[in-house]
């Protein structure tokens, strides 16, 4: 049976080994002797090969390019002449799969392709250990988000992505045939999650892809995304949704450091910073006095723009040494017709989260009142024909509830100081990109 390299350290000397992975690289030694360097994505080992060991399957190995697949037998044995200090001394070979040479990019860590190539080949890409580390730290963002949801009774769901109307805004949205008629791609779960909560969970998350038809070609725009979303009920202000967000935050930076502080020392020379908690809090108000004082355009009445968002994490960063900061208070006129208003009608109970200078998060709390849903949703909309099933949900009681949606690929992308989303996700899909 195969063993993992990685585990191959605990084992003794002498002990009987089996491993499956790609070949890195190949020392020739001559006829009777060379050194392989074998990766299985849990780690690499040495293995040396020796004639009076392998006899004639040593052959194989003259023929044999970088990238191909082996599985390997031998013995363990510790060793000064690695690197790890274990090598697997090789008694029998064989090629799962040959390699053709001339890779099309450089997966080395020393030469970079453009992102463009890599994205072209993203399955090689994935080989640089830089750049596997990106997902892996993406899937454990993923798997402690759960372990903490599901500690705090959240349930979590899967909501369809085919949709008779649009979830957000009609403008965003791809139309899709669906038999004799038209259909649409999920822009967000947000009604389905309120719907769970008319439901009588208690809380809901969902992590699933959401699709966005926005022709923008930015560095941290991408047509389909991972969203990770969460509705809380009996929440009775904005301000619970957010500490629930940030300290559900702290919890998953915590974790991520400790599990991955000496790969990205090593391989991107950075630390990931926890936070302190609360985050500063922000209201819009404040926020374009904060921006205009940088000499950013910002409108009355409107979301900040990129720049705008730039300037305030620069701003948090100045002054309260916080990497976050919650912007709270947005104008109802920028807002959905679903968030909450405040006393001051102009105003939603409803904020964004921004990390390092980008927004992460939008989150509010809800309108669960429907007589106060309908009718805002009339302000809003030119007729309510296709949000019927929506209002519904408030019918016939609903818990006053709120919640959030996030971006992990951008959480990732500010974590490590990456220059694009594309770079933390798997397959990227923009305007121009349908491939691999
Ligand atoms: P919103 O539309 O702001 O809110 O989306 C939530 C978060 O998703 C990220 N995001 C994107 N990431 C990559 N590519 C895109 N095209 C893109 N668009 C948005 C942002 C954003 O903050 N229903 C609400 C959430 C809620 O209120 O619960 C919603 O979808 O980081």
């Amino acid at each position: 049976m195969r063993q993992r390299i990685k585990e191959l350290q605990g084992l003794k000397s002498e002990a009987q080994v089996c491993i499956c992975g790609f070949i890195k690289t190949v020392r020739n030694k001559g006829k009777n002797l060379k050194f392989m360097i074998i990766d299985d994505g849990s780690s690499q080992i040495q293995a040396t090969c020796l004639r009076n060991l392998l006899g004639e399957k040593i052959d194989a190995l003259d023929k044999i390019s970088v990238n191909s697949v082996l599985k390997i037998s031998g013995t363990l044995n510790r060793t000064d002449l690695s690197k790890s200090g274990t090598e697997v001394l090789v008694t029998d070979l064989e090629v799962l799969s040959s390699a053709h040479t001339g890779l099309p990019i450089d997966i080395s860590e020393e030469l970079e392709s453009s992102l463009e190539k890599r994205l072209n080949w993203r399955h090689l890409d994935l080989r640089n250990p830089k750049k596997k580390l990106i997902f892996r730290i993406f899937s454990d963002f993923l798997k402690l988000s759960r372990e903490y949801f599901y500690a705090r009774h959240l349930t979590e769901i899967s909501s369809s992505k085919l949709m008779a109307a649009a979830s957000e805004s009609g403008a965003q949205v791809f139309q899709v045939n669906y038999f004799e008629r038209k259909a649409f791609l999920a822009q967000s779960p947000q009604f389905y999650k309120q719907m769970a909560i008319a439901g009588g969970f208690e809380g809901v998350f969902e992590i699933g892809p959401v699709f966005r038809a926005e022709p923008s070609f930015t560095s941290r725009h991408t047509t389909e995304f991972t969203s990770l979303d969460v509705e809380i009920a009996y929440v009775e202000t904005v301000e619970e949704v957010m500490c629930f967000e940030e300290q559900w935050l702290a919890f998953t930076f915590s974790g991520l450091k400790e599990l991955y502080s000496k790969q990205l020392e090593e391989l991107y020379g950075i630390q990931i910073n926890i936070p302190e908690l609360p985050f500063p809090r922000i209201s819009m108000t404040q926020a374009q006095g904060i921006v205009k004082s940088y000499g950013i355009e910002c409108l009355e009445n409107s979301d900040l723009s990129s720049d705008g968002e730039k300037a305030l994490g620069r701003y948090v960063k100045e002054v309260f040494n916080s990497d976050f900061v919650f912007l709270t208070d947005f104008p109802w006129s920028v807002r959905p017709f679903y968030h909450m208003r405040s006393e001051n009608k102009q105003i939603t109970k409803s904020f964004d989260l921004i990390y390092c200078g980008t927004e992460i998060t939008t989150g509010a709390q809800r309108e669960h009142r429907y007589d106060i849903l309908c009718s805002q949703a009339s302000e809003k909309l030119p007729d309510l024909k296709g949000i019927e099933d929506y209002l519904n949900f408030f019918k016939y009681g609903c818990p006053p509830h709120g919640g959030f949606g996030l971006s992990p690929a951008r959480v990732i992308t500010c974590m490590l100081g990456l220059d694009n989303i594309r770079e933390a996700t798997l397959l990227p899909r923009d305007p121009k990109r349908l491939t691999p």
